[in-house]
Formats: structure tokens, sequence, C-alpha cells
């Protein structure tokens, strides 16, 4: 039988048998239940995201082909691997992850019986995976996870955070992921350092209208 599914499990499978040298394989993966979760997981939503994180602060590049690495030193990727729609599918994904290259898996998915973080993190095991509740009713599911099978998650649409994470796991390799994670927060801490200066120079009546 051939479907969609079927053909993404084999190209996974035929990736794993590969032998691409560490420079050239996605360091990150990321998977969520749905692409309904993609605002959340990725981009474009209340607040910001995966994407966001790794593109716009850490100067990673997304990797769409296995075959074809980016410039960009350091990558991810992205899927959709449903726990119950393509129990297969995320299967295939999370026991070829380490084979494939990837260092560290970002795994979302919303809904009271989120199971694809834990499922992929049982499954891709001693690989670490960090778990994001796409929503508030989905934090349970996500991090109950039995004493001997660890999954690290965050709070609920956080997957910014979750990206950090992923990079903090990178950086303990890698230099350069490490700089650019201080320079990320040097940034924060002059934000946080301009905005009070503002606040109490101007004072609250102007500094609160002063974009309106
Ligand atoms: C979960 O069910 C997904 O992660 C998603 O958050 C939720 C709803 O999925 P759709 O019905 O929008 O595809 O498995």
């Amino acid at each position: 039988m051939s479907d969609s599914v079927t053909d993404l499990i084999d190209r996974l499978h035929d990736e794993a048998a590969q032998d691409r040298p560490a420079e050239e394989t996605p360091d990150v993966g990321i998977v969520m239940g749905s692409d309904s979760d993609l605002e959340t997981m990725m981009t474009g939503g209340e607040r910001r995201g995966a994407y966001d994180a790794f593109v716009d602060e850490l100067g990673f590049a997304e990797q769409t082909d296995y075959e074809r690495a980016p410039d960009a030193q350091f990558t991810f990727e992205t899927y959709v691997t449903s726990a119950h729609r393509t129990p297969d599918l995320m299967t295939a994904y999370a026991e070829t992850a380490e084979e494939r290259g990837l260092e560290v898996i970002i795994a979302g998915a919303g809904g009271k019986s989120a199971d694809l973080p834990n499922m992929t993190a049982s499954i891709a095991y001693p690989l670490p995976v960090i778990g994001v509740p796409v929503q508030e009713k989905s934090v349970d599911s996500v991090i109950g996870m039995p004493t001997g099978a660890p999954l690290v998650a965050v709070d609920a649409g956080k997957s910014f955070n979750a990206a950090l994470s992923a990079a903090q796991i990178l950086a303990r390799q890698h230099d350069e992921v490490r700089d650019r994670l201080v320079a990320y927060h040097e940034d924060l801490r002059d934000g946080v350092g301009d905005v009070s200066r503002k606040l109490h120079d101007s004072g609250t009546p102007a500094f609160r209208d002063r974009d309106r």
C-alpha cells in the first residue's frame, strides 16, 4: 500500500539509513499533532513561537530537504505526526530521530489527550524531548509521565521557551549556540533597562500614551 503517510514513513527510514555528516542533518525536530497547532507551535499566534525563537533570535534555519542543508549552521525541521490519527508516523519519526541526526525533539499537541509529546519521548528515548501543551487543558496529559519515563515540558503554548531549551541542550556542545543564547538574554536585559528609564523619565501618563 502506498499513501502519503506510508511515503513519509518510508522516507524517514530511508533518511535514517543514510550516513550524513552531523553538520548536514537537522539539529532539532519539531512535531505537532495537527497543523491547527501551527500558530502556537511556530509563529503567527497570540505570542511568539518556536519558529520566531529559532529564526529571529538564534539564527537557525528551517531545513525542508533532508538531503540539502541550508547555509545556516544550525537547523530545525517541522512535521505533523498525530499520535491518534497517524500512530505509525509518530512512531517512525521518533524511532528514526536519533539516526537521522536530531539532537533534541520539540513535540506539541492540544486537546485533553495530548499524547504526542509523551509517546514521542518514550519511543525516541534516550533522545531528549521537550513537550509543549498547545492548550491549558493539555498540560496534565503532557507532563504526567510515569517515573522512569522522562519528558521536559514548558507551560501551555510556550513553544518559544521550548526552542530556547532545545538550544540550551545544543549549546553544551556548540559554543556558537551558547553565544547566541547569551546575546538574546542581553537584549532582553537591555530592553527592560530602556523601558524602565523611559517609564521613569517620562512619567506614567506620557509613557502609557507614547504609542497612541
Ligand atoms: C490534537 O488535537 C492536535 O494536537 C490538536 O491540538 C487537536 C485538534 O486537532 P485538529 O482537529 O484541529 O486537527 O491531536
